[in-house]
């Protein structure tokens, strides 16, 4: 599919900056520690990063956002170290929940997907997020999906209940390894999130469906294993695999993606390439609430980029809000954080407009150590507060002291790694 126009990103060298040094480290869910994320850390050596899209339905709300914008500074920094970053995203373009909504509303399942997928688009272009080299849908991955499955079949890693296909965990000796979760642990989130624990005939309550059987009124495709579509983890497993091969850098997502889905998927992976790891870091983002409660789609208790845009929400001081909290943090949205971000964007904006400033360099090593430093957007945003606070104060002062240049380099600088326009 199309992916979405990409902004510019200045070249921090190019704008007289030192070059980067700190090398990206990241949480890691499947080993529970912050670990650097490049095995060939040299400069110009590739970054692979596959990143859950959306389901198209109810797209975007800032839940989505704030989960994007985690890996763009992922891909921000990585470049900025030099890294040509190799990034792949899906957009699961059909399946259960997508076909129900479209049942509800009347409206035919691709039309209400195609239309999310377009606003998703513009929501992420007017966010200043990068684009993947490779934006697939679910539809057309079929043939990848099929080939996956058809590597599991040969491999005894699938059987049948009825014409549907899964997928027996039992297959998989390091199965749990991705969210570190006890069998206990899973059951709950797997009947929650897709899974259907209770189906009769399964040889696991856990085992994960890898092919549906066409059902009446659905749409199917032809296989070797009868007409059909894919289950929901091995769509990423195939599109992952193909684009990007095996033990490539960052699988991104939120947090509710860990188990099943990032688990599932690795174990497809891993069973039919006959290699380890899937991904060598499975990196997690926290999830956004609103009124208490997670911020989703079938809570219905949603906060849209489209609207805040259409209300004349500057999607930088969207972007800032959501940048104010950490990655991996779970947190609330309220109207008080974007008040927040535009009395911040505003400063920001009259600093870098200031005949000078304080050394642009020191900011540079500070702002890089910060996100270099398991994306430290918070902390990062704080030291630019400082730069920021220090410039306007000279202004004030008449101080000529600060460097006439520092402005135009902070510019840069909140541009290429917070993908800040100021
Ligand atoms: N299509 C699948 C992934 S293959 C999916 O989970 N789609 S989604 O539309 O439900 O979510 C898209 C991404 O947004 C996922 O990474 C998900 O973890 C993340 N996400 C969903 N809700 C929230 C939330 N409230 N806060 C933070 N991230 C969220
Ligand atoms: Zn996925």
């Amino acid at each position: 599919m199309r992916s979405w126009t990409a902004p510019e990103v200045p070249s921090l060298t190019d704008a007289g900056l030192p070059e980067a040094a700190a090398p990206l480290a990241l949480h890691d869910t499947g080993s529970g520690a912050v670990r650097p994320t490049l095995r060939d850390a040299a400069p110009g050596a590739t970054a692979r990063m596959y990143v859950c899209g959306i389901t198209p339905y109810d797209a975007t709300h800032l839940g989505h956002a704030n989960t994007y914008l985690a890996f763009d500074l992922v891909n921000r920094v990585w470049r900025d170290l030099g890294h040509p970053v190799h990034y792949v995203q899906n957009a699961t373009d059909v399946d259960d929940p997508l076909l129900e909504r479209a049942e509800q509303t009347g409206v035919d399942w691709r039309e209400l997907a195609d239309r999310e997928i377009e606003l998703f688009r513009e929501d992420m272009a007017a966010l200043r997020v990068l684009p993947p080299d490779q934006y697939v849908g679910a539809v057309e991955a079929i043939p990848l999906v099929v080939e996956m499955i058809e590597k599991l079949r040969a491999k005894d890693a699938a059987y049948t209940v009825d014409q549907d296909v899964y997928f027996p965990v039992a297959a998989d000796p390091r199965f749990g390894e991705v969210s570190r979760l006890t069998r206990e642990q899973m059951a709950p989130l797997f009947a929650e999130r897709g899974g259907d624990p209770d189906r009769a005939g399964k040889h696991d309550p856990l085992d994960a469906l890898l092919w549906l059987a066409k059902r009446p009124g659905e749409p199917a495709w032809e296989s070797p294993f009868g007409e059909g579509r894919p289950g929901w983890h091995v769509e990423c497993a195939a599109i992952s695999v193909e684009y990007l091969g095996m033990a490539f850098d960052v699988e991104g997502g939120g947090s509710d993606l860990a188990f099943p889905h990032h688990e599932m998927g690795a174990s497809h992976a891993q069973l039919a390439t006959g290699e380890h790891p899937h991904a060598r870091a499975y990196v997690h983002a926290g999830m956004v609430g609103l009124d208490g409660e997670k911020m989703s789609k079938s809570r219905g208790n949603l906060v849209f980029v489209s609207k805040l845009r259409k209300a004349g929400v500057d999607p930088m001081a969207i972007r800032l809000a959501l940048l104010a909290h950490h990655y991996r943090a779970d947190w609330e949205w309220t109207d008080a954080e974007l008040d927040g971000a535009r009395a911040r964007l505003d400063r920001w904006r009259a600093a870098v407009g200031a005949a000078s400033g304080p050394d642009a360099a020191a900011l540079a090593a500070e702002v890089r150590g910060h996100l270099a430093d398991d994306l430290d957007a918070p902390a990062a945003l704080a030291a630019v507060d400082r730069w920021a606070e220090r410039a306007l104060a000279g202004d004030q002062d008449g101080d000529q002291k600060g460097d006439t240049e520092a402005p135009v380099k902070v510019q840069a600088l909140v541009d290429a790694l917070l993908g800040v326009a100021l």
